[in-house]
C-alpha cells in the first residue's frame, strides 16, 4: 500500500513537472491514411514524419520547445479526411495540418481548414489546383505537370521505335484524372499517337477487359494513371496476359508498397520522382542515415516528402518567433496560425528534396526531378527504383 501510494505521488508529481504550458510540445496534425489501400502510401509518410520529429526534437525543436505530432487516420476517402482535419483542428488544436495523402482528399478537407484557418501542408498532393484551394493551403509536392512528362521522354530514349501508345486511369481519383490529362498531351507534344484510353477505378482488382483491349491495340507503351494497389494489379495481370511492351507509371507507382502487389511484373516500369535518396545535398546526407537506422530501408519519395512538410513547419515556427520576438507556446493558437501561414508561404527550404521555394500561392517550385526504373529482388516483395541516366 505505501508503494503505491508513492508510485502514485511521483506519478502525478512526473505529470504536473511536464504540463505545464512552458515546454509543452507543439502540436503538428499529421492526416494521412493509415488505413485502406491508401496506407500503401500512408505508411511511408508517417515513417518520414517520425524521422523529422525525432531529428527536429533532439536539435531543440522551436527554440527549445518540442514538437509533437499528432496522427490522425483519414482512411482513403474524402469523409475520413474531412473527419481527421476536425478533429485535429477543434479537439486537437494542431498549429497546422500535414496532410492528406490523396488529392482527391484534398479537394473536400483542404476547404475546412482553410476556412477555420489553420495551414495545410500538402506533403504528397500532385494534381492541378490543390494549392489553388484557399489562403490557407501550399503543398510541397510538385505539380505532375512537371513531373510526369519527364518518364515519357526517358521511355522513348529507351526505345526510340515507340508509336502507339495507350492511356490507362482511374477515373474515380482526382489526381489520376488530372495526371492523365498531362500524359496525355505530353504524349501528343511528342508526335505519339494515342491508340485508345481505358478508364478504370482505384477499387477494381481485375483489369481483364482493360487488358484485353490493349492488347487487341498492339501498342508499344502503356501509361498508367492509377494508384498503388489497383495500379500494382494491373501491371501485373498485363504482363502474365503476354504484353511485352514499356510501361510508365505515374506518381502513385511511387510507392515501394506497391511492389508486393504486382511481384516481378513490376520489373522495368518506368517511374517519375520528386526524390531520390540519392541526391547529394546537406538535408538529404542528413535525413537518409537517421530513416535508415529507424526502418532499416532507403526513404522512398513520400517519405522524403512527409520530413519535408514537418521542416517547412518547424522552418516557419522558427521565423515567427523570430519576426514576433514572442515563443510561440505563448501565442494564442488563431493568432499562431495565421502567423504560421504567412511564415510558410513566399519562402524558400533547404531540403532532401533540393531547395524548394512556396510561393505566395503556396504551390512549390523544385529544381531537380528524377526518372527510375523499378527493379525486384528475387523475394518478388522487395525492390528499388533505379535511376535511369
Ligand atoms: C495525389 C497523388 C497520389 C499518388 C499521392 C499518394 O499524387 O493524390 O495527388
Amino acid at each position: 500500500m505505501r508503494i503505491f501510494v508513492l508510485l502514485a505521488a511521483s506519478l502525478l508529481f512526473a505529470q504536473a513537472a511536464f504540463a505545464g504550458p512552458v515546454g509543452s510540445p507543439i502540436p503538428v496534425g499529421i492526416a494521412v491514411g493509415q488505413t485502406t489501400n491508401v496506407a500503401l502510401f500512408g505508411e511511408e509518410q508517417v515513417n518520414g514524419a517520425k524521422v523529422a520529429e525525432r531529428m527536429i526534437n533532439e536539435k531543440g525543436g522551436v527554440g527549445g520547445t518540442p514538437i509533437k505530432l499528432v496522427f490522425q487516420d483519414t482512411g482513403g476517402d474524402e469523409a475520413g479526411a474531412i473527419n481527421a482535419f476536425q478533429n485535429l483542428i477543434s479537439r486537437d488544436k494542431v498549429v497546422a495540418i500535414i496532410g492528406p495523402t490523396l488529392s482527391q482528399q484534398a479537394f473536400a478537407a483542404n476547404p475546412i481548414a482553410n476556412q477555420a484557418k489553420v495551414p495545410v501542408v500538402g506533403p504528397s498532393n500532385t494534381a492541378k489546383g490543390v494549392a489553388q484551394i484557399g489562403e490557407y493551403v501550399s503543398r510541397i509536392s510538385a505539380p505532375m505537370t512537371l513531373v510526369a512528362p519527364n518518364a515519357l521522354k526517358r521511355a522513348l530514349a529507351v526505345n526510340p521505335n515507340i508509336k502507339n501508345v495507350a492511356v490507362v486511369y482511374a477515373q474515380d481519383d482526382a489526381f489520376n484524372v488530372s495526371e492523365t490529362g498531362i500524359f496525355q498531351e505530353a504524349i501528343k507534344d511528342m508526335g505519339l499517337n494515342i491508340a485508345l484510353v481505358q478508364k478504370t477505378s482505384v477499387k477494381d482488382t481485375d483489369f481483364t477487359t482493360q487488358v484485353t483491349a490493349i492488347l487487341g491495340a498492339g501498342v508499344d507503351m502503356v501509361v498508367m494513371s492509377c494508384l498503388a494497389a489497383d495500379g500494382g494489379n494491373m501491371v501485373k495481370q498485363l504482363r502474365q496476359f503476354g504484353y511485352g511492351g514499356i510501361i510508365v507509371g505515374g506518381n502513385g507507382f511511387n510507392s515501394p508498397n506497391m511492389y508486393p502487389v504486382c511481384g516481378k511484373e513490376c520489373t522495368g516500369v518506368i517511374v517519375a520522382q520528386a526524390y531520390s535518396p540519392k541526391a547529394d545535398n546537406a538535408e538529404n546526407n542528413a535525413f537518409v542515415p537517421v530513416f535508415k537506422e529507424m526502418f532499416k530501408k532507403d526513404p522512398a519519395q513520400f517519405s522524403a516528402q512527409a520530413y519535408t512538410s514537418v521542416k517547412v513547419v518547424v522552418d516557419a515556427l522558427n521565423e515567427v518567433e523570430q519576426s514576433t520576438g514572442k515563443k510561440v507556446a505563448d501565442m494564442d493558437t488563431a493568432e499562431l496560425r495565421t502567423a504560421l501561414n504567412a511564415a510558410i508561404i513566399s519562402s524558400s527550404y533547404e531540403t532532401p528534396l533540393g531547395e524548394i521555394v512556396l510561393d505566395a500561392d503556396g504551390e512549390i517550385t523544385q529544381k531537380t526531378f528524377y526518372v527510375s526504373q523499378i527493379k525486384i529482388a528475387e523475394d518478388g516483395k522487395t525492390g528499388i527504383m533505379e535511376l535511369l541516366p
